[in-house]
């Protein structure tokens, strides 16, 4: 059976499996500003040794992680290196210039996700009484506005050198990290090895309700928990969402590899259809697709009941995820095909 609506929007779509509501249900709960809630503690303790860091803290999105590690650590008047495509300057409302007082600084994104070691050399500002501060660096896994690229631990060796190198500090955004891990089999601890904070979503293909998780070391992690008392995300009984976490990490991790598979199949069917795909640059579960009139093609495809979103005027973006099986891809496609010819 597909359902009615194929929503290839966002894997933030999917819903709670059975065993993450029974598992909410029966939570142990406390009050987590106090530190006391037992099921809270045992995600948090989870997701650190999951990121091969010492502690963790549970924030309601992946925009507050990344806004609680920017803010903690940096200094108003600050300068953050990021990538163009990178979500925290596209996608979180300017959050680390508004409440941050930060200044982010744009580098190119290759099509791998990555910014060249280079340019991040050159961007970085010396001492100089006239420049902010340059204090951090910040990268993202997998890179979602580059079609969900998926970072290898050289590619991201290769970038925290240099910022190693210039003595700034490292974040990375893994809202998908555990796409990552999937796909290069490279353990998320590894691929996030030589940054200083990473961050990662439960609430995205591993089919949480809510929730993200910020892993660093001790002293980090609770100057961040201050700043995400700051910022109004200090949770009361919140055992009742990290019970759906420590699911998400026993069962849905693994079961990317579908995600994926199903990505490369879309791609490839696209690819039948004539739109300009080439199935092997797929290498997650984002589906980045050029298109003549990328918000055209939704509301066209909208109407066959299947649901896309829009990375750009020329760029649509079809994610796989949990909730849809490989028939669902085939059943998209055909109605893909329905929808008439591609628009070129
Ligand atoms: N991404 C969402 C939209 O905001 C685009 C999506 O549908 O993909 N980092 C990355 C790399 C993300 O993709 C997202 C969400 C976030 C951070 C923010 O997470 P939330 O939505 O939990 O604040």
């Amino acid at each position: 059976m597909t359902p009615t609506t194929i929503d290839l929007r966002s894997d933030t779509v999917t819903r709670p499996t059975h065993a993450m509501r029974t598992a909410m249900s029966a939570a142990e709960v406390g009050d987590d500003v106090y530190a006391e809630d037992p099921t809270l503690n045992a995600l948090e303790a989870a997701a650190a040794t999951r990121l091969g860091k010492e502690a963790a803290l549970f924030v309601p999105s992946g925009t507050m992680a990344n806004l609680v590690a920017l803010l903690t650590h940096c200094q108003p008047g600050d300068e953050v290196l990021l990538g163009d495509q990178a979500h925290i300057v596209r996608a979180e409302v300017g959050g680390a210039a508004r409440l941050g007082g930060l200044l982010l600084t744009t580098l190119p994104n290759a099509a791998d996700g990555t910014m060249d070691p280079a340019s991040i050399r050159a961007a970085a500002r010396n001492a100089n009484l006239h420049h902010p501060p340059t204090t951090l660096l910040a990268l993202e896994n997998t890179q979602n506005f580059c079609g969900g690229a998926v970072l290898t631990r050289e590619q991201t060796e290769a970038q925290t050198a240099v910022a190693t190198d210039l003595g700034l500090r490292t974040h990375l955004d893994g809202a998908r990290i555990f796409n990552a891990q999937v796909a290069t089999g490279t353990p998320a601890a590894d691929l996030v090895a030589t940054v200083h904070s990473a961050s990662f979503c439960l609430s995205k293909g591993l089919s949480c309700p809510v929730g993200s998780l910020l892993c660093g070391d001790a002293e980090f992690i609770g100057r961040a928990r201050r700043t995400r008392k700051l910022l109004g995300g200090g949770m009361r009984q919140a055992g009742i969402l990290a019970a759906a976490g420590l699911v998400a990490l026993d069962t849905m991790i693994d079961r990317l590899a579908n995600d994926h598979r199903n990505a490369r199949r879309l791609a490839a069917g696209l690819a039948e259809r004539g739109f300009a795909i080439d199935p092997e640059t797929v290498q997650s579960n984002i589906v980045a697709l050029p298109l003549d009139d990328a918000p055209a093609w939704r509301d066209r495809l909208a109407q066959q009941g299947v649901r896309v979103s829009v990375l750009s005027p020329t760029t649509g973006r079809l994610v796989t995820h949990a909730d849809l099986s490989e028939a669902h891809i085939d059943e998209a496609l055909e109605r893909i095909g329905q929808a008439g010819p591609v628009p070129v």
